[in-house]
């Protein structure tokens, strides 16, 4: 249930490895393509897989579940109002598969979900279904696939499967053995559950230190690239890298998962979303700044170059990205200054007219580095530009 950035290529997979796949979309233009060979997503490689899936009847697409032994809830878990999780989609894939279960069958939710969902919908498949108490098998399982690296990670990584008791772990176990080399780890569910958040939350925070000591040194005039390489030559410190705020669909939301449940207790958690907001913030202000220093020193306005709308470097996603949230902030305020936005990962874009990198860095009297795509690193450092790396392009 659910052909997007995990559930299409799960089902790829699987159908790769012999299962045979129903996958399921509301969305027609998803399942026309899915049928058609033609990946609506961006994974590379994954295309040629489906194709031969397809061809070989491995898999096919509809709008409708079909009768099956095991169904997976793969569908987004947003958030609603202020930062309440919404677990509605989970819930609607849920109730669209009831009708067609049966004793023995497997009901696996992969979608990120706050603590407590899988006891919630297997609460909602009995109240239903009363007569299935007990005869179906009911567990969690995250995935944890990096977009680009999916086809080896969805293979070889690490698992944790929590049944709502152990002879549904050991059925999904089962099932995942078929496709994953990985080890698969048992546990409950609620545990599962809480093992997704805390693997994206802890990154979270982790940034969220990265970019607190990138915020103190810039007012220490102190280089916070040199200064977290010097401080990782410790053999027990291993910073990550400070950049323009987090962005992407799942380390930006899942900590909420998190704090919406237990704000007293989550505050670490809760304050390094803050941080992590805040850098867009602060990084839109300083390009601000540097406008008005020149308007003011050159009498005119200056031509800012904004370098990458990406949520990380060398891909072409764009949701949820701090980096355009930034160019949208730094084009409300502009009063006239030319920005050329830069994206080279994509050919164009419905809001915004995109440049060519070199030109842009070429004619701009400002240099704003956003993401840390690799074409940026060859560009070279030029005294006569005013240049704000904001995500370590010239940190070497
Ligand atoms: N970022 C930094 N500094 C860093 C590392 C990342 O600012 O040192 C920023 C990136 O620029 C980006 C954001 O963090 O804006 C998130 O990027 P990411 O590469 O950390 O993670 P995602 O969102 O692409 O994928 C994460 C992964 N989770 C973890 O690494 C714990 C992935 O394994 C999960 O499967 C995925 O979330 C998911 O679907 O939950």
């Amino acid at each position: 249930m659910g052909l997007g950035y995990i559930g299409l290529p799960t089902a790829i997979i699987a159908a790769k490895h012999g299962v045979d796949i129903v996958g399921v979309d509301i969305n027609p233009s998803v399942v026309e393509q899915t049928n058609a060979g033609h990946l609506h997503i961006i994974e590379p490689g994954m295309e040629e897989m489906l194709q031969d899936v397809v061809k070989s009847g491995k898999l096919h697409a509809s709008t409708s579940p079909e009768v099956a032994d095991a169904y997976f809830m793969v569908v987004p878990t947003p958030f609603k109002g202020d930062h309440e999780p919404d677990v509605s989609y989970v819930e609607a894939a849920t109730r669209a598969v009831i009708p067609f279960l049966k004793e023995g069958d497997l009901y696996v939710i992969e979608s990120t979900s706050p603590i407590g969902t899988t006891e919630m919908m297997a609460n909602i498949i009995y109240n239903e279904r009363p007569e299935l108490k007990d005869k179906i098998f009911i567990a969690y399982c995250p995935e944890r696939v990096l977009p680009g690296n999916v086809i080896y990670e969805l293979v070889h990584n690490d698992r944790v499967i929590g049944g709502l008791n152990s002879a549904s772990t050991e059925k999904a176990i089962e099932f995942y053995s078929q496709f994953v080399k990985g080890t698969l780890h048992k546990t409950n569910a609620r545990t599962a559950e809480m093992c997704k958040l805390t693997e994206n939350s802890s990154r979270d925070v982790q940034i969220a230190f990265a970019n607190e000591l990138s915020l103190i040194c810039d007012k220490a005039g102190i280089n916070v690239w040199e200064l977290i390489n010097l401080a990782n030559k410790h053999p027990r410190v291993n910073i990550l890298q400070p950049g323009c705020g987090v962005g992407g669909h799942c380390i930006a939301v899942d900590p909420y998962f998190i704090t919406a449940d237990f704000p007293a207790e989550s505050k670490l958690i809760s304050d390094a979303r803050e941080i992590n907001n805040y850098k867009a913030f602060w990084c839109a202000e300083k390009v601000k700044n540097a406008m008005l220093e020149f308007e003011l020193k050159h009498h005119r306005k200056p031509v800012v170059a904004m370098m990458g709308l990406a949520f990380k470097p060398n891909i072409d996603d764009l949701r949820e990205s701090p980096a355009k949230h930034i160019v949208a902030k730094v084009m409300q305020s502009c009063n006239n200054a030319e920005i050329l936005v830069v994206e080279p990962n994509v050919k164009e874009h419905n809001v915004f007219k995109l440049t060519d990198y070199k030109d842009a860095y070429e004619n701009a009297d400002i240099v704003v580095f956003l993401t840390a795509h690799d074409p940026f690193r060859t560009l070279p450092w030029r005294e006569d530009k005013v240049i704000l790396d904001f995500c370590g392009i010239y940190k070497k």
